[in-house]
């Protein structure tokens, strides 16, 4: 099947449609990830190129946005088949005030993926509930995402507040999302950062092991 027939049918938000492609490309033997990205995401990248043209309104991003989710549904318990489990564990969240939760569950499937424990906390994640969080399960990696220039310094405020609360030389901080980079996150202290999932993905890797070799020249 043409992975532009699934792109085509997330930009017209037909999830159910969606969903159908999705299942026809898996029985046809496409891989898992070319359905994530030649089909999910590049048609949620039509959508971004309507909406700032404003050919699209809030609506219909948030439709499509819809039948995105109802293809990953599909896609990610695929990824997750023979996968080797890994010690390490990161907890994700896209940062207080900000709705986006497409980029952030992409990186959630590839991290698990790989092979990490996941502990995702959905969207609008306020400073004090990562804080709580990683008091709770005390992961390795705490990962922020946002999508918006003006929740981009909630990820700054969730640093500081780790470091008041005593947890921050515990665990490496990473980012991402649209509007962030490389040198906003060395600007906000945090450990790295991930322009993809997939190297999202890759960078928990390397934290993970990191953490290991610091805990190695400790003892
Ligand atoms: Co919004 N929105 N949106 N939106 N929306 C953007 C982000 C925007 C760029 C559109 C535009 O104007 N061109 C713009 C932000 C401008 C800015 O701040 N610079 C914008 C705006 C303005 C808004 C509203 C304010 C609109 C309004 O209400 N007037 C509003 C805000 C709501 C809020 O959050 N409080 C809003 C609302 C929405 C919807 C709810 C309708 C919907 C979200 C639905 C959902 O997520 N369930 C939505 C969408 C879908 C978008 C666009 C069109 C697409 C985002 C997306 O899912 N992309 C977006 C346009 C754009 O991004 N160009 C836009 C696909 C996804 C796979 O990519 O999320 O970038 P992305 O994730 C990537 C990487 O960034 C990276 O990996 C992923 C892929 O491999 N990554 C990480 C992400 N997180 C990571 C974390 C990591 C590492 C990598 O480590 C932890």
């Amino acid at each position: 099947m043409d992975l532009q027939e699934i792109a085509q049918a997330v930009v017209m938000g037909k999830a159910t449609l969606v969903k159908n492609l999705v299942e026809e490309a898996l029985n046809e033997g496409t891989p898992p990830s070319d359905i994530l990205f030649h089909g999910l995401v590049a048609g949620m990248d039509i959508v971004s190129k309507r909406f700032s043209k404003e050919e699209f309104y809030v609506p219909d991003v948030l439709i499509a946005s819809r039948a995105v989710h109802a293809g990953m549904r599909v896609v990610r318990p695929l990824l997750l088949e023979s996968v080797v489990p890994l010690p390490g564990k990161l907890i994700i969240g896209t940062v207080a005030g900000d709705l986006h939760d497409i980029g952030k569950s992409l990186v959630t499937a590839f991290v698990k993926a790989r092979g990490f424990e996941v502990v995702d906390l959905g969207i609008d994640v306020h400073p004090e509930e990562f804080v709580e969080a990683v008091l709770e399960h005390r992961p390795e990696v705490l990962g922020m995402s946002a999508l918006l220039t003006t929740t981009m310094p909630m990820m700054a405020s969730t640093v500081r507040l780790l470091e008041k609360s005593g947890l921050r030389e515990r665990i490496k901080i990473i980012v991402g999302g649209g509007p962030v980079t490389h040198d906003y996150s060395k600007s906000i202290d945090a450990d790295g950062y991930a322009i993809d999932a997939r190297s999202a993905a890759e960078l928990v890797g390397k934290c993970v092991q990191e953490l290991e070799e610091e805990k190695a020249i400790i003892v």
